[in-house]
């Protein structure tokens, strides 16, 4: 049974990765829109992604005889300036992500709840990867700078890193 300190966390991580899913389906958008297709198809597939993290905890949860509750969710931007300027919203995001994990993993080992704690370590691996990535991203982008075939370059192979659908 988990402690009400822990589910309250849960849900609270629930309610973020669910957010995540529909910031980067609303940066997708963007990118659709404005000429690039590559980081569209990669950010509809994160979207996804982030969806599968809210339904690992969804199902957690609810396994380990807590509730699941889903709650109002804010409207996630939809403009941006440019796509580099886009993709620092993505890693903020992520480092934001990062240190919620962190955090709910320093509770559930105040709260002796080792269990959610080993459960988190995939979590834990996961957000390393992922600020990899958009790092990787981001150092590219700014090799580039306003340069136009460069950037459409740097679409391409987003384009090519989106997980097949
Ligand atoms: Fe991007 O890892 Fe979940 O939120």
């Amino acid at each position: 049974m988990i402690s009400k300190k822990v589910e309250k966390a849960i849900n609270e991580q629930i309610k973020k990765e669910e957010y995540s899913s529909r910031l980067y389906l609303a940066m997708a958008s963007w990118c659709h829109r404005n000429g690039y297709p590559g980081a569209a198809a990669f950010l509809y597939t994160h979207a996804d992604e982030e969806r599968m993290h809210q339904l690992k905890f969804v199902h957690f949860l609810n396994d380990r005889g807590g509730y699941s509750v889903l709650q109002d969710i804010e409207q996630p931007p939809f403009k941006y300036d440019t796509l580099h300027k886009m993709f620092q919203e993505v890693l903020k995001h992520e480092q934001y992500i990062t240190a919620s994990i962190n955090d709910l993993y320093h509770l559930c080992t105040t709260e002796k709840d080792y269990t959610t704690a080993n459960f988190l370590q995939w979590f834990i691996t996961e957000q390393v990867e992922e600020e990899n990535l958009v790092n990787g991203i981001l150092d590219q982008m700014a090799l580039v700078g306003n340069d136009k075939s460069g950037l459409f370059h740097i679409d391409k192979e987003l384009g090519a890193k989106a997980a097949p659908a």
